[in-house]
């Protein structure tokens, strides 16, 4: 569908390391649309309900710490099968296993580091999406 949208996140480490304009270029020159965004910091809620599906993993500890370390980007993007488009730009989950030209390729090592987040299906998309974004914080 092309109005299929989808959730994503630059995570602290990507806000701190100067690599907010970067990503954001690679989004738009895509040519997904930017339909919402905003700077925050999440709360220890917050990132426990983000992580919600991880809360029996042996590093949830250290996510929510890790997420919660510093202020975030958070936006709503929307496009042709953006949902699996975006997980694409972004790469694998471990950078160094990352191809070249995906975003944790060009600009991460640790797993733990990996910069971007964004949502891995429909139903994970709209949960997120209503975690961060009330609806008229969504430019149609
Ligand atoms: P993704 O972010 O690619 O969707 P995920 O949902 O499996 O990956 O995990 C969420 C985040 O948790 C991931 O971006 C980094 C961290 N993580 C995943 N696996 C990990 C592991 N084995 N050790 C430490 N952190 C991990
Ligand atoms: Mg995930």
């Amino acid at each position: 569908v092309d109005k299929e949208r989808t959730f994503c996140m630059i995570k602290p480490e990507g806000v701190a390391r100067g690599l907010v304009g970067e990503i954001l270029t690679r989004i738009e020159h895509k040519g997904y649309r930017i339909v919402a965004l905003k700077m925050l910091r999440l709360t220890r809620e917050m990132a426990e309900k983000h992580y919600a599906e991880h809360r029996e993993k042996p590093f949830f500890r250290e996510l929510v710490e890790h997420i919660t370390s510093g202020p975030v980007i958070a936006m709503v993007l929307e496009g042709p099968g953006v949902i699996s488009g975006l997980r694409k730009l972004m790469g694998a989950t471990n950078p160094q296993e990352a191809a070249p030209g995906t975003i944790r390729g060009d600009y991460a090592l640790e797993t733990g580091q990996n910069i971007i987040h964004g949502a891995d299906s429909l139903a994970s998309a709209e949960r997120e999406i209503n975690l961060y974004f009330r609806p008229e914080e969504i430019m149609g």
